[in-house]
């Protein structure tokens, strides 16, 4: 059992004399992964140190041929360990990450942290990989409660460790506004909260970039979401030229949903929509924005349509493709246009196969099984239980395909976990949250369904557990896994 999440397309475990590797010299195409590479094999317990006797090269290398037999996926990358070195090839930068995480795991968890004097015997095997899904993710609410640039950083270090490439930051809500927006500076008003108030802050334009940069580096991209026209009370509250009577909303810090909105016949609101997506579009490196739409309970349909109508307008306008929550399968959808899925609702499926056939595509995150914020069992002291509880097994036994009925295996664009912060306050609480499950549903994204195995993953999990410890990542001790 080699102790991989996510687990890969092809493992050859090698009948031939492990590695040694206390000390390793690194040669790569460029500084920027080398130095990763480098992070990884320290925080390892590996020496990182120049060629020479009992230095072990890591070599990562371009090469076209890497990969599972026939695949052309862009990601695959090959991994070969034997007692001579490591060669990681990949047809482009981000397969050679990957084969660098892969070998991060390899390395005995017996020996996961720096100072430990055990050895750091790596089996010999080839490795080629290659995702199933492109779109693997997490949604991370920084509002409900405020996390900074330092956890942000730490969630990006967590997500790009299970081979993730999205994480959707949820950045406004009805309790907090977090990204400044330079043409509407007064929003920054509303960054002094948070569920249960007490003081909180936000992301200025520098702080967006520099995480943007952090996290492309290492192949993750931030997908920002502004929420409307629902979850939108943090603006209310610093515009009453929004509200219906024209006067500013209190603020808000508790944790009911669905009773905040935008008018779309008030002139105010489209230059607001335009001012807030366009700013975000022009900030935003990657190729998307989210532009919310969930939980608008106290709005017809038909206003409701003409929003998602004008943010998917504003979004393109910009250069950008749209993404929403399920609930904007009840406008009118382009096709290209990304709707995640969230909440079991069987009576909507048809509409969402019916968006699917004007050409849209879905993110699944199904709330029994991808949302981290859901208690893991009734004791569970932190988090809610709206769509159950969600132990480990529920994180893993699902397909993303099955999720929709009726819904073509083509529409699914990948899978998103998404933890919510009504409950959570600190990085550790986040953390126990997240882990174990972020590895489950990265396995789920990543893995082949007939090469999924439950009994194996568990071990596969249990195995982590003296890595996680040494890098100070908290996680829950769920019965389900036998813990060392
Ligand atoms: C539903 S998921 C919400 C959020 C809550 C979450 C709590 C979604 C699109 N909306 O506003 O934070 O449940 O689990």
């Amino acid at each position: 059992m080699l102790p991989l999440i996510p687990w890969p397309t092809a493992v050859d475990a090698q009948d031939a004399p492990p590695l040694t590797l206390d000390a390793a010299h690194v040669v790569a195409p460029d500084a920027a992964l080398a130095d990763l590479a480098a992070e990884q094999l320290v925080a390892a317990g590996v020496r990182v140190a120049e060629a020479g006797d009992g230095v072990t090269p890591v070599v990562l290398r371009v090469d076209d041929a890497a990969g599972p037999a026939g695949s052309d996926n862009p990601e695959r990358y090959t991994l070969r360990v034997t007692a001579e070195g490591v060669e990681a090839t990949a047809p482009e930068r981000v397969g050679l990450l990957h084969a660098v995480r892969t070998l991060r795991q390899l390395v005995p968890a017996a020996t996961g942290g720096p100072g430990d004097a055990g050895t750091r015997e790596v089996p010999a095997v080839v490795v080629h990989d290659a995702p199933r899904y492109a779109w693997r993710g997490l949604s991370f609410d920084v509002v409900r409660h405020w996390f900074g640039p330092d956890d942000i950083r730490a969630v990006v270090d967590l997500v790009a460790a299970f081979k993730l490439r999205v994480l959707h930051l949820h950045l406004t809500d009805d309790q907090g506004w977090r990204l400044e927006v330079p043409s509407r500076p007064e929003l920054e008003k509303a960054s002094d909260n948070q569920v249960g108030g007490g003081t909180a802050g936000f992301l200025t334009v520098d702080d967006y970039r520099a995480l943007q940069e952090y996290a492309a580096a290492r192949f993750v991209t931030i997908v920002p979401e502004f929420d409307m026209p629902g979850h939108i009370n943090a603006a209310t509250h610093v515009y009453g030229s929004l509200t219906k009577d024209g006067l500013a909303t209190d603020p808000y810090d508790g944790i009911e949903v669905g009773f905040s909105r935008l008018w779309f016949d008030n002139p105010a609101t489209e230059p607001f929509l335009r001012d807030v997506i366009g700013d975000i579009a022009a900030m935003t490196h990657g190729q998307w924005v989210h532009v919310g739409g969930d939980e608008v309970h106290t709005m017809e349909v038909e206003e409701f349509a003409k929003f998602v109508e004008l943010a998917a307008r504003i979004v393109r306008e910009h250069g950008k493709t749209p993404i929403f929550w399920q609930e904007g399968a009840r406008g009118p959808v382009e096709p290209g246009t990304l709707l995640q899925y969230w909440e079991p609702k069987g009576e909507e499926f048809d509409r969402f196969v019916a968006a699917a056939r004007s050409g849209a595509r879905f993110i699944m995150s199904p709330g029994n099984h991808a949302y981290l914020d859901m208690k893991y069992t009734p004791e569970h002291e932190l988090g809610l239980h709206w769509a159950g509880y969600v132990e480990l097994r529920d994180s893993y036994d699902w397909d993303p395909t099955a999720v929709i009925d009726g819904l073509s295996t083509e529409s699914v664009e990948g899978v998103e976990a998404a933890v919510w912060t009504e409950t959570i306050t600190t990085r550790d609480e986040l953390f126990s949250m997240l882990l174990p499950r972020l590895g489950a549903v990265a396995e789920v994204a990543w893995t082949a369904p007939e090469r999924k195995d439950w009994d194996a993953f568990r071990a596969r999990t249990a195995a982590q557990a003296p890595a996680w410890r040494a890098g100070g990542w908290a996680f829950h001790q769920t019965p389900q896994v036998d813990w060392p």
